[in-house]
C-alpha cells in the first residue's frame, strides 16, 4: 500500500487535495457547481414542493415542528430523497466536475447511491433544526467505505447562523459508533451518537456552488438555522458499482434497516434493507457491477 488508503488518483485531485483528505475525511472545492444548475435545482425542489411535479418515489419529509402550523409548500418541507430518477435533479449528480472529484476519491466505476436536497427551516423549536453528529455509513449495508463518498453543495452562502455543515477532521480513521435518538429528537431518521460533543469541530463555511467531499465514517453534523431564511444543500452519495453488500442483522445498523424497510413498506415498497439500496440507486459512470445487478444481494 502506498501513501494513500482513502483515495484512489484518476480525476481531478491534485496531490496535495489528495492528501488532505487522506488526513482529514473531507476535502472543500470552490466554486464547483454553477450557479445556473443550482437555480434550476432549487426551481424544481420548489415545483414539487407545490405539488406542480409529482414526487413519485421520492421521499418528500416535512419538517415536525412546522406540520401542524398551518404552513405548505417550500415552508414546510425540510428535505427531499431519493432524486436519482428525477432528470432533473439528477443533473447535480452526473455534473462533470463534481464527478470527477469523486472518481479521484473512488475511482472511475461510479453509483449515485443516495440523494438528498435538505430545506433547513428556521429553528422555530429549539433544537428542531439541527442534524445531530453522525456517520453516513451508518446508514448504508455496502462496503468498503473507503469506496463511498458524499458530496454536499451549497445552494446559497452557509455558516453558523444558518447552521452550515461542521466535521471533525481526521475521524474516517475511526471506527463506526452506535447510533441512536437524541434526547427528544424531532426528525425521524436523524440517528447521533452520545457522548463525542467534546470533539473539536471545524464549521465549513460555504458560498453558493461551493462543494465539501467527504468520507462515509466521518463524523459530522450540522447546527441549528438561526436566521429567518431556509438554507438550501443538495446532497448525493456515491459508491464504487463493486461495493459489495453487507448483512447488518445483530450490528448496529440492524435498527436503521428495520425502519426504512418500515417506511418503505408504508409506501407501497416492500423489499429488505439491501434490495432497498440497490433500488434506489442510478449507474453514473463506468462498468455496471453489484449495484447493477439486482439478482444476487448477499
Ligand atoms: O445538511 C445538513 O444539515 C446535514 C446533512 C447531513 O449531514 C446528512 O443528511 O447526512
Amino acid at each position: 500500500m502506498g501513501r494513500f488508503k482513502y483515495t484512489t488518483g484518476g480525476g481531478v485531485l491534485t496531490e496535495e487535495q489528495r492528501q488532505f483528505y487522506e488526513d482529514n475525511g473531507y476535502i472543500l472545492i470552490r466554486n464547483n457547481v454553477s450557479h445556473a444548475l443550482l437555480d434550476e435545482l432549487k426551481e424544481r425542489f420548489i415545483d414539487i414542493c407545490e405539488g406542480r411535479v409529482d414526487s413519485g418515489v421520492m421521499t418528500v419529509m416535512k419538517d415536525p415542528s412546522l406540520k401542524y402550523k398551518g404552513v405548505k409548500g417550500e415552508y414546510l418541507i425540510n428535505k427531499i430523497q431519493d432524486f436519482l430518477f428525477d432528470d432533473v435533479l439528477f443533473k447535480y449528480c452526473t455534473y462533470p466536475a463534481m464527478v470527477d472529484v469523486i472518481e479521484s476519491i473512488i475511482g472511475p466505476n461510479i453509483t449515485g447511491a443516495h440523494s438528498m436536497l435538505i430545506n433547513k427551516p428556521p429553528d422555530s423549536d429549539p433544537g428542531a433544526s439541527l442534524h445531530p453528529m453522525h456517520q453516513d455509513l451508518h446508514y448504508f449495508p455496502f462496503r468498503p467505505a473507503e469506496k463511498i463518498a458524499a458530496s454536499w453543495t451549497a445552494m446559497e452562502r452557509v455558516d453558523e447562523n444558518n447552521g452550515c455543515l461542521y466535521v471533525v477532521p481526521g475521524t474516517h480513521k475511526g471506527q463506526l459508533y452506535e447510533h441512536t435518538y437524541p434526547d427528544g429528537y424531532k426528525n425521524k431518521l436523524y440517528h447521533g451518537i452520545h457522548g463525542l460533543d467534546h470533539l473539536k469541530k471545524v464549521h465549513v463555511v460555504m458560498e453558493k456552488g461551493d462543494t465539501v467531499f467527504f468520507h462515509p465514517v466521518l463524523l459530522h453534523g450540522s447546527g441549528p438555522n438561526s436566521t429567518k431564511g431556509f438554507r438550501k444543500a443538495i446532497s448525493c452519495h456515491y459508491a464504487d458499482n463493486n461495493c459489495y453488500f453487507i448483512d447488518v442483522r445483530g450490528t448496529s445498523q440492524e435498527r436503521i434497516s428495520t425502519e426504512i424497510e418500515a417506511l418503505a413498506a408504508k409506501k407501497g415498497f416492500p423489499a429488505k434493507f439491501v434490495e432497498i439500496w440497490k433500488a434506489k440507486s442510478r449507474l453514473v459512470r463506468g462498468v455496471p457491477g453489484n449495484f447493477q445487478n439486482l439478482e444476487s444481494h448477499l
